[in-house]
């Protein structure tokens, strides 16, 4: 990576992205939005890349959006424009590709930081982090997807309140509410993220990939629609070399060899 407030850690068939400005808790700025997008290309089409973890250097996973980078007293800034350019690609992103994204929050995430963490597929937090829809404290609504997936993930009802009120939902809430998979004590949270990610780099890979989309598919789609398009895609699956691996396997009582290819 040219740039080091991303880093970017090649493993055992998955890649770790780190955001590294640690002295600001990692908060967004233009650089760092480029690079961060740059490193999720680079894993989706490294064909060595079965999954992918997102994490934060230091205290903090994201502080949101770098407040410095622009005084609105200076003049009427176009948010909208800010969002265009960087945070709406990149929740589309994380939500695009077809790979497992396990996002290991190590500290604080708070408003853009919030949103692009729950925007992942598998969402672990260090047991001291804590979950900041900061944006009623500055007089913004949530962005970078927030009010279409915290409110599916724990209902209109806590959404709005954690977002009127900027009220810190920690770790282990989150879990209780279902806005996350799992809060682990702090010391295991990199140990859970590499296993977890290690074993879905071993996984059948399309069939990840492919049940990821019909999960994010069934939001928009009625019942009859999505059993038309699980119908479809099961299709799809059952063409992969890993569907035959893991029948053949199951048959001769050992664990499947998937490769993860088309
Ligand atoms: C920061 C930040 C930060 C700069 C901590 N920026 N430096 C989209 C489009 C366009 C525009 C606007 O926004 C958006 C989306 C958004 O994300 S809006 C929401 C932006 N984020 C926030 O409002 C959160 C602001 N930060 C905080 O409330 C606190 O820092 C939290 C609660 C996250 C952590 O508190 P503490 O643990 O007490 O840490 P701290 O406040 O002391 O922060 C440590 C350093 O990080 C400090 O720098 P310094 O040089 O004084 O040590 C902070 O200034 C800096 N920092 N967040 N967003």
């Amino acid at each position: 990576m040219s740039d080091d407030r991303v880093l970017v850690e090649n493993s055992d068939g998955y890649v770790v992205i780190t955001l590294n400005r640690p002295d600001k808790l990692n908060a967004f700025t233009p650089i760092q939005n480029n690079s961060l997008m740059e490193a999720l290309d680079a894993a989706d089409e490294n064909p060595d890349c079965r999954a992918i973890i997102l994490t934060g250097a230091g205290r903090g996973f994201c502080a949101g959006q770098d407040l410095g980078e622009r005084n609105p007293a200076e003049g009427t800034p176009d948010l909208g424009q800010t969002i265009e350019t960087y945070f709406n690609p990149l929740v589309r992103k994380l939500r695009a590709i077809q790979l497992p994204i396990i996002c290991a929050v190590n500290g604080v995430a708070a408003g853009a930081g919030a949103n692009v963490a729950l925007a992942c597929d598998i969402v672990l937090a260090a047991k001291s982090a804590k979950f900041i829809q900061a944006f009623s404290k500055i007089g913004l609504v949530p962005d970078s997807g927030g009010t279409w997936t915290v409110t599916r993930l724990i209902g209109e009802a806590r959404a709005k309140a954690i977002m009127m009120t900027g009220v810190p939902v920690t770790a282990e809430t989150a879990e209780q509410w279902g806005m996350i998979w799992r809060a682990v004590d702090d010391g295991e949270l990199m140990n859970e993220a590499h296993s977890l990610a290690a074993g879905m780099a071993k996984g059948a890979t399309v069939g990840l990939g492919l049940t990821k989309m019909l999960v994010q598919a069934s939001g928009a789609n009625s019942f009859d629609r999505q059993l038309d398009l699980e119908r479809d895609t099961q299709r799809e699956a059952g063409r992969t070399p890993d569907y035959a691996e893991g029948v053949t396997a199951f048959l001769e009582k050992r664990p499947a060899a998937f490769t993860g290819r088309r």
